[in-house]
């Protein structure tokens, strides 16, 4: 009997704390499929494509690649929970300051599907600063992110924010 978690995001771009989260995860869980949100409301960075192609290049060399999917999702992440058939969804806590919005989700997210519950992981004391947004305003302000991000992440951050760096 295969245990599923979602590990769900915007993902926009990947760092090197989701990554810890889900070496994490992969010790509770058998499986994990990394959830892209197709979010109408916000305007990520990157594509869709782009941060879906952004996870699968950053975990090309990661040693349990085999147990993790990468997928997008639309609406609902209850509705996409429900049609994996998961019975968790992994989220990451970082500072008290990611508890109250964290809190607000997995109780919406139960008052949705009471069979489904959520899994908080805390991250590994080196990432605990780190922020999908951080990382890019650094890279925007000329500021290195090495060793913060896997290596496909921040070419392509470069790339997009910072083309004279190159
Ligand atoms: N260390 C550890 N964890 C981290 C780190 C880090 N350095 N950085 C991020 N994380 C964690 C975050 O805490 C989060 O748990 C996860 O990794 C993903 O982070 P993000 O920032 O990519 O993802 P979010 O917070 O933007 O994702 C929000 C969702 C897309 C999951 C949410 O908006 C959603 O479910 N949308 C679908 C619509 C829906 O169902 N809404 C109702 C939900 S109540």
């Amino acid at each position: 009997n295969c245990t599923l978690a979602v590990y769900p995001g915007s993902f926009d771009p990947i760092t090197n704390g989701h990554l810890d989260l889900i070496t994490r995860g992969l010790k509770l869980f058998d499986r994990i499929i990394i959830a892209v949100a197709v979010n109408p409301a916000k305007t990520p960075l990157f594509t869709l494509e782009e941060r879906l192609e952004l996870i699968k290049e950053s975990l090309r060399d990661y040693p349990q690649r085999h147990r993790i999917e990468v997928d997008a999702f639309e609406g609902l992440l209850m509705d996409y929970v429900k049609r994996v058939n998961a019975k968790a969804i992994l989220r990451g806590l970082r500072a008290v300051s990611d508890f109250e919005y964290e809190f607000q989700m997995a109780l919406m997210n139960r008052r949705l599907n009471s069979d489904v519950e959520t899994f908080f992981l805390m991250t590994g004391m080196r990432w605990i600063y780190i922020s999908s947004r951080i990382i890019k305003e650094v890279v925007m302000a000329g500021g290195s992110v090495t060793g913060l991000v896997p290596e496909p992440v921040e070419k392509k951050l470069l790339e997009k924010l910072n083309p004279g760096a190159l």
